[in-house]
């Protein structure tokens, strides 16, 4: 159901005196006149709580986007010598997170393989949790199928690898924590 015909059925069974919250959503549209008048009253009475349902969420959906997830920031840290700093970040993106990492000091043109993983910087899980695209000239673009709240859970961290044949070498890391 789209939202003129969530507007058509509210003109039809609103109450006089009910819910004037809800007036900007509830346009007189000439599409009302095709709501049957005569359906039995119990039926409406079921629509209209099914209506009021409805409403009701379209009134709290905006209040939870207003407390939904803001980016985060996520520090990288240099790692065995290697030079490179920078930071991720984490944007919500429905129930995923696009991830964009920015690094300074890369080698030019080699693929930096980019996880984040269960664990901290310091103590790590070797099994990446989730494979993001490889860090390139500095930068990488990743969407990852889990909320900032997801990743929140539970210690992980991002780390990022010298490269695909000396994946042993972790040359960045930052552990993703909230905002303080
Ligand atoms: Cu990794």
């Amino acid at each position: 159901m789209d939202m003129l015909h969530f507007a058509s059925v509210g003109t039809a069974y609103r109450q006089p005196g009910n819910a004037s919250w809800c007036e900007p959503l509830l346009g007189d549209s000439p599409n009302s006149r095709l709501w049957h008048p005569d359906s039995n009253p119990k039926e409406k009475s079921m629509k209209r709580l099914a209506l009021s349902l409805v409403l009701a969420s379209f009134a709290i959906a905006p209040a939870f986007a207003a407390m939904k997830e803001k980016p985060l920031k996520v520090e990288l840290t240099a790692q065995n010598g290697s030079g490179e700093t920078g930071y991720a970040m984490l944007y919500p993106h429905g129930a995923k997170t696009k991830v964009i990492v920015h690094l300074k000091g890369t080698p030019k043109g080699v693929a930096q393989p980019d996880h984040i993983h269960k664990g901290t910087c310091a103590n790590l899980d070797p099994k990446p949790a989730f494979v993001l695209k490889p860090v390139v000239d500095g930068k990488s673009v990743t969407i990852v199928h889990a909320t900032i709240a997801d990743l929140l859970k539970e210690p992980m961290a991002f780390n990022v690898h010298e490269s695909a044949k000396d994946l042993k070498k972790y040359v960045a890391c930052g552990d993703i924590t909230a905002p303080k």
